[in-house]
């Protein structure tokens, strides 16, 4: 998932505040889903969060600093649910439509990734 965001020269989104959460609830509401995409958006699309460190001790991104986990916005109250079981515990973030709260997931679903890609210039890429 992290991969393709590589690809593109960013990285998994961290979301750290209710105005950033609310601003890409907003994008992904504008985006006009086909309907074969739908497999894979059922359940969400990836966010950077993880608590594959110690579990319900969640992270944004690889540094596994927990400092920076300063907003979340799960669905309650089923969710973190931490379902799975062993090394398949759910440990991974993904908002789901159609309000697109966050679920814990495991990392080997298949998802879009929410990319974040610093400083892309539009009009000169
Ligand atoms: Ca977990
Ligand atoms: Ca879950």
């Amino acid at each position: 998932m992290q991969s393709k965001c590589e690809d593109l020269g960013g990285s998994l989104a961290s979301i750290r505040s209710r105005e950033e959460n609310d601003a890409v609830k907003d994008l992904l509401n504008q985006i006009k889903w086909r309907k074969d995409d739908w497999g894979k958006l059922a359940s969400g699309v990836w966010l950077a969060g993880s608590d594959s460190g110690s579990e319900g001790r969640w992270y944004w991104g690889s540094d596994r600093d927990t400092s920076t986990w300063t907003f979340s916005d799960w669905r309650l109250p089923h969710e973190p649910n931490n379902g799975g079981w062993g090394n398949d515990a759910e440990n991974h973030v993904v908002m789901t439509p159609t309000d697109w709260r966050w679920n814990d997931v495991r990392s080997n679903e298949e998802h879009f990734p929410l990319c974040e890609i610093p400083n892309v210039n539009p009009i000169t890429g």
